[in-house]
């Protein structure tokens, strides 16, 4: 195991960063990690729901050698799995009803994981409607939650909770028009007790601490914090030196 693990609880208020691979050459990853270690996030997730431009392993390992973060594997498909990460997310798609990634992708990826040195996060993962189709919902052939059913919300969170899941993740998708309702994410982390991940959509400093204060324990930004001239990126940092 190596020092920079995943720890969550369900009192925790943390931020992580989601990095798309494909969206950045060598180069500017590099600048990129300086941007970061400015911002301070708890984690660094790297990963996508379809890589096609860059090679997970050069970005990761760079991404390693470069920030004190851990680094933490948000995988679209096993073949993304790679050695230069400090934790995975073992995710199963548990608002679908596709096998292949509820236990399929899992078996593929099991002798490759198991020889790793990673932490291994069994998370359930949760698609909430975000307003418009997304990579998730097209690539995993499956639908997502509706966002007024906070019912099947709760009741798929605890039965991942149930299954033996480690953490819950409720999506609404990179770069969703609309994030998950604040008041799902209420529903949902007062029916379990494992720590609850949110992202999808997050824009804003106040929407981020809206969602920490609703029980988000971990916050997922991805979109709003690479754009260049990032405005959160600038309220963060200002937030953070003070
Ligand atoms: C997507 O939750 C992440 O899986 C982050 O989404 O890129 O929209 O912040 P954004």
């Amino acid at each position: 195991m190596q020092n920079k693990t995943f720890n969550l609880s369900k009192t925790d208020r943390k931020l992580a960063i989601l990095i798309d691979p494909d969206k950045h050459t060598e180069d500017d990853l590099i600048d990129f990690a300086k941007k970061i270690d400015q911002l301070d996030p708890d984690f660094i997730l790297i990963g996508g729901s379809l890589i096609y431009k860059s090679k997970i392993s050069t970005s990761a390992r760079l991404l390693q050698s470069l920030t004190k973060k851990p680094l933490v594997l948000f995988p679209g498909h096993f073949t993304q799995l790679t050695d230069h990460v400090d934790a995975v997310m073992l995710l199963s798609l548990i608002s679908g009803r596709n096998a292949d990634l509820l236990i399929g992708q899992h078996v593929l990826a099991a002798p490759k994981l198991k020889n790793m040195n990673a932490e291994i996060i069994s998370t359930g993962y949760m698609l909430i409607d975000g307003g418009k189709p997304n990579s998730v919902s097209y690539m995993s052939n499956s639908q997502p939650i509706p966002r007024d059913k906070n019912d099947i919300a709760i009741c798929t969170a605890q039965a991942g909770e149930m299954i033996g899941m480690k953490m819950i993740y409720l999506d609404a998708g990179s770069g969703a028009l609309k994030p998950v309702p604040l008041v799902m994410v209420e529903a949902v982390s007062k029916s379990i007790d494992t720590p609850l991940i949110v992202g999808g959509g997050i824009r804003s400093i106040e929407a981020l601490d809206e969602y920490w204060n609703a029980g988000a324990n971990l916050v997922v930004i991805g979109n709003a914090l690479e754009e260049k001239d990032s405005e959160i990126f600038v309220t963060l940092t200002q937030r953070k030196s003070h």
